[in-house]
């Protein structure tokens, strides 16, 4: 580990370096200085059999926190390092490391003094709001084909449906027998659940850029309780917006768990939603009636399509995220099922909420 560290242009000594227990995919860490006080550093290897195209998507990183930074600047917002990441380059001027053994590398400065939050109160859910809706807004004038879509199809549910299929099809681990309802519940949804799809082909709603994993803990929060920094920028690329705001709601507006084994503490947090929403709108000032319309369909969208792509998964053989048992993909499924049953009991509710924090 020291070994690719020092590939990178660090400032500082290296102290201690310590795992991080974060994320499903990509192995993070964090780089202590020996000296007391000095910059720290975030460690990730990149999966590189889900990000296919690291160059793509390194390079995608860096226009996206040039563009932060820019605009940052441009607002005179202060502590502008603690506000946006920023990559360290390798000492041959690269944006990643590719070690021996063929994995891939790359550095961030760590934000010291700042912290994350799996499940929010409502005062830090509309704050939270705010921030994600400025991140869309000082984003959007980013031409769509500067970026690559560093996972193609991410977001677009008819694409995660045919992989689904085919993992029905395929039943390669053999799971199916017990778990086929869900498979029935999945495929009576999925006309309805296309439908963005549709509007999009029609011209009716548009793709903006999106941050695309907008879960809670993938804002910093600084000492004060202020959010100050998104971070997760390797899914930022142009899609729905429902996806961002459904994302966050996925993770942040449920009572349980994303992956809780006990389906009675799941169900929505119509308190969070309704204050995310209220912080959100104050700042998303772009969308469109159709959008606006949509929103609450956004979160059931998004708990939707991580079910269909954990039971996906799970049917496979636990082939794409990182697991911590046997089962765990089946109980993220019923979990994210669970949910999307809740928001579907509380749609109106949702909708009557999106409507009127507009007002
Ligand atoms: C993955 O690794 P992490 O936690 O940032 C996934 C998201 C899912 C999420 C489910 C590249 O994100 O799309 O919503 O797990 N990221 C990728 O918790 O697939
Ligand atoms: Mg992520």
């Amino acid at each position: 580990m020291l070994n690719i560290i020092q590939q990178f242009t660090i400032k500082n000594e290296v102290g201690e370096i310590r795992p991080l227990k974060i994320g499903h995919i990509n192995d993070s860490f964090i780089v202590e200085s020996k000296n007391p006080g000095g910059e720290s550093y975030f460690l990730q290897k990149i999966n590189h059999h889900i990000f296919k195209n690291v160059e793509g998507l390194q390079q995608n990183i860096q226009i996206v926190t040039d563009h932060l930074r820019a605009k940052l600047i441009e607002t005179g917002a202060s502590d502008i390092d603690k506000r946006v990441l920023q990559l360290i380059p390798t000492k041959d001027g690269k944006l990643f490391y590719q070690g021996a053994e063929g994995a891939f590398w790359r550095v961030y400065v760590n934000i010291e003094g700042t912290h994350s939050y799996d499940a929010i109160t409502p005062e830090l859910a509309y704050k939270a709001g705010e921030a994600f809706g400025n991140f869309q807004y000082m984003l959007a004038d980013i031409p769509h084909d500067e970026l690559i879509e560093t996972i193609p199809n991410f977001h677009n549910i008819e694409f995660r449906l045919e992989q689904f299929r085919d993992a029905v099809k395929a039943n390669a681990a053999g799971r199916l027998e017990m778990t086929q309802w869900l498979v029935d519940e999945i495929e009576s949804r999925a006309e309805e659940m296309c439908m963005p799809e549709r509007l999009f082909r029609e011209g009716k709603l548009p793709k903006r850029i999106n941050h695309c994993d907008t879960k809670v803990n993938n804002m910093l929060f600084d000492v004060n309780n202020e959010p100050i920094c998104i971070v997760d920028l390797d899914t930022v690329m142009p899609g729905f917006v429902l996806s961002d705001f459904g994302d966050f709601m996925r993770t942040a507006a449920n009572t349980g768990a994303e992956d809780d084994v006990n389906l009675d503490n799941i169900g929505v947090n119509l308190d969070i939603f309704e204050a995310y929403t209220r912080g959100y709108l104050k700042k998303a000032t772009f969308l469109t009636p159709v959008e606006l319309g949509n929103l609450a369909f956004g979160a059931k969208l998004l708990s939707y399509m991580q079910t269909v792509r954990f039971f996906g998964d799970y049917i496979n053989g636990d082939t794409y995220y990182k697991i911590e048992h046997q089962h765990h993909n089946w109980q993220r499924s019923l979990a994210q099922f669970k949910l999307l049953q809740s928001q579907e009991e509380h749609f109106e509710t949702m909708q009557q909420i999106v409507f009127d924090c507009k007002k």
